[in-house]
């Protein structure tokens, strides 16, 4: 079996993410997106907050799981037979540091990373954008999906 997984934090998951997410669904026989804990970056959502957020909007693909993992994404493969790590790129200024992070994985553990090149709507679109816009009550129902725009505003109306 043929297994990649979609790495990130996921705060919160935007159509970008499930842009890429959808597509890696069609070249392997297993997707899991996996939200990877760093416990020193403050987000707006809890892990489990978004790995349900996830669940409901990734439900649509059946060979989508979705999962968290505290460490290394080299370990989570190895324990998980993971072959491939798929990442979207959205512009050249993500280039640097993602090559240095797949080269990098590669020489730990000999996974690949694979990019796939962002699709030129959401080539702007980042979680810490879209949580920048709404806080300040812009409109992002085009850069997320309905059920997590409704999330986000109640999670920044509570903080507000
Ligand atoms: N279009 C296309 N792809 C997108 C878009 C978009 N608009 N937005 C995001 N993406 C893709 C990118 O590939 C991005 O890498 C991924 O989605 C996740 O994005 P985020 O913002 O949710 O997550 P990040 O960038 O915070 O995730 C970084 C990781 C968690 C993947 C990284 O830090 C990691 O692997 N950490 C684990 C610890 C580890 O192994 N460290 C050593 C690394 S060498």
């Amino acid at each position: 079996m043929r297994r990649a997984v979609c790495p990130g934090s996921y705060d919160p998951v935007t159509n970008g993410h499930l842009d890429i997410i959808e597509r890696a669904s069609k070249l392997f026989d297993e997707v899991v997106v996996a939200v990877l804990i760093n416990k020193s970056k403050k987000s707006l959502f809890t892990v489990e907050e978004r790995l349900e957020m996830l669940r409901e909007v990734a439900a649509p693909w059946p060979n989508v799981r979705v999962d968290a993992w505290h460490g290394l994404l080299v370990d989570y493969c190895r324990t998980n037979g993971i072959g491939a790590i798929v990442k979207g790129l959205r512009a050249v200024s993500d280039f640097d540091y993602e090559l240095q992070m797949a080269q990098m994985n590669q020489q730990l553990s000999g996974v690949e990373t694979m990019f796939m090149s962002t699709n030129p709507q959401y080539s702007f679109l980042a979680s810490s954008l879209v949580k920048e816009v709404a806080t300040y009550g812009g409109d992002v129902s085009d850069l997320v999906p309905p059920t997590i725009e409704q999330r986000l505003r109640q999670r920044l109306s509570e903080r507000a």
